[in-house]
């Protein structure tokens, strides 16, 4: 079973909310379902949308089927899908299924796994999920023009059996660097952001439109789902008044927490899965912050509770805890070991690095990964820096001598957080893409158990193509 979700249906669910929430709420929730197995079909093309909402004012994006996001594509756990991409774009694109864990001919990177879809082709992506989870799509040809104007949807893989919530709704969290005329800057590209930050945006917008409140009532358990699709955005969200459990990250059930912090950190690529019981006052609204870069502090959207009272008479306590997939353990005793250290930039103590990329493309070299700078969005002929042996485990320890702070992600696996600065990661955590602050570490493991050339790359889309790129081999 496989389906895109309607624009209408998703629309009112996340962006007005308020019409047809009473009929939502029964628990569990039913998934809806396709009776057979159909193609799923993806254009990507040049279009327009009304990001900013003002009348009359809609932004020249790129697309996939006139949509932003892309259409959310619903598929089931361990059944099989075929999406059929059709290229309207005037360059190269390819499809690059964030997360998933598939074979290596299908992971879209150009080149490397797959020749790149030429304007006017098509190419059809065939795999099983093996995970149920929050995954997402984009392409990873002219990663930042294309994903900076708009590529992006979510692919979300369904439990065998619902999740007991209320409500079951995905934020996909997009960053915009528009102009007074609500029109996206060129320049893409620039050497010294990229050499910094990477392109962080002045707009960000939830499921491709500015959010000013998001409709929610008393006592309703909400699922939860983020997705950071932002090029360079780092973003740490507060949800005042609520203490949201995380019950997964990249797709992949953790135990279920509540951070520390209180915030929910989310590099670019990253996902987390919440759950948040409703507990606020019927009739008051609540600010979703996110503040994660000092003095830029803003509100995302409001939690707006209508004035009916509470659905329920007690509130609910333990959240609910998410049926693991079907990962293979690391064997942490027999594993051979990686160190990966990333470097350059700006004010890393060393300058920038200053070394041509090994594959030159466009872009200058500004990072690399243990000495070496691969550039650009992907190629043949990308040379592996590790060759893994099939079946064996692996720890990486990936460490960050740079001033920035750096998503790192594996493409072809999850693998399961160790520690970071050496101190043990709680909670069952495994990702797909790992956040980690300047000067620090972190230790990830995972069993080689997934044949191909497979990137490792920073997903700050900047600093990936100017150099912080690599291939591992597994064979
Ligand atoms: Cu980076």
């Amino acid at each position: 079973m496989s389906q895109i979700v309607e624009p209408a249906a998703t629309r009112r669910a996340f962006v007005v909310g308020g019409i047809g929430l009473a009929a939502s709420l029964a628990l569990p929730r039913t998934a809806q379902s396709a009776q057979s197995p159909a193609d799923i079909n993806l254009a990507a093309s040049p279009g327009r949308w009304p990001l900013v909402g003002e009348q009359n004012l809609e932004t020249n994006v790129w697309n996939y089927n006139g949509r932003i996001p892309g259409p959310e594509i619903r598929v089931r756990q361990g059944e099989p899908v075929r999406i059929v991409v059709e290229n309207k774009l005037d360059e190269e694109t390819t499809v690059h299924w964030h997360g998933i864990r598939l074979s290596n001919a299908m992971d879209g990177v150009p080149g490397l796994t797959q020749p790149p879809i030429k304007p006017g082709e098509t190419f059809t992506y065939e795999f099983t999920p093996p995970d149920a989870g929050t995954f997402w799509y984009h392409p990873h040809a002219d990663s930042l023009r294309q994903l900076g104007r708009g590529l992006a949807g979510a692919l979300i893989v369904e439990e065998a059996s619902p999740v007991a919530v209320d409500r079951d709704i995905l934020w996909m969290l997009s960053d915009w660097r528009l102009d007074s005329e609500g029109q996206i800057f060129g320049g893409f590209g620039n050497a010294m952001e990229a050499a910094m930050s990477g392109r962080v945006g002045n707009t960000v917008t939830i499921n491709g439109a500015l959010s000013n409140e998001v409709a929610v009532r008393a006592g309703e358990r909400i699922r939860l789902r983020l997705a950071n699709c932002a090029l360079a955005r780092i973003m740490a969200l507060r949800f005042d008044g609520h203490k949201p459990w995380v019950v997964a990250i990249d797709g992949q059930p953790c135990e279920p927490h509540q951070p520390g912090s209180g915030r929910i950190l989310l590099g670019p690529a990253m996902r987390v899965d919440l759950i948040i019981d409703m507990r606020g006052e019927p009739g008051r609204r609540y600010h979703v912050t996110d503040d994660f870069y000092d003095g830029l502090a803003y509100w995302l959207t409001q939690l707006a509770y209508d004035d009916k009272p509470s659905v329920r008479a007690h509130p609910l306590d333990a959240p609910v805890s998410l049926p693991r997939n079907p990962l293979t353990e690391p064997d942490l005793t027999s594993a051979e070991h990686h160190v990966l250290t990333l470097q350059g930039g700006m004010m890393g103590g060393g300058g920038m690095m200053g070394m041509g990329g090994m594959h030159g493309m466009s872009h200058r070299a500004s990072w690399a990964i243990n000495g070496k700078s691969m550039t650009g969005d992907g190629h043949a002929g990308m040379p592996p820096l590790l060759t893994l042996q099939l079946g064996r485990t692996y720890v990486l320890t990936l460490r960050n001598e740079t001033a920035w702070w750096h998503p790192m992600h594996l493409h072809g696996y999850s693998f399961q957080v160790l520690t970071r600065n050496g101190s043990p990661v709680p909670h069952r955590q495994w990702a797909d893409t790992i956040l980690i602050p300047p000067k620090q570490s972190a230790d990830i493991a995972f069993v080689a158990n997934n044949p191909g050339d497979w990137m490792l790359h920073c997903h700050v889309t900047d600093h990936q193509v100017s150099g912080m790129m690599t291939v591992l081999r597994v064979a």
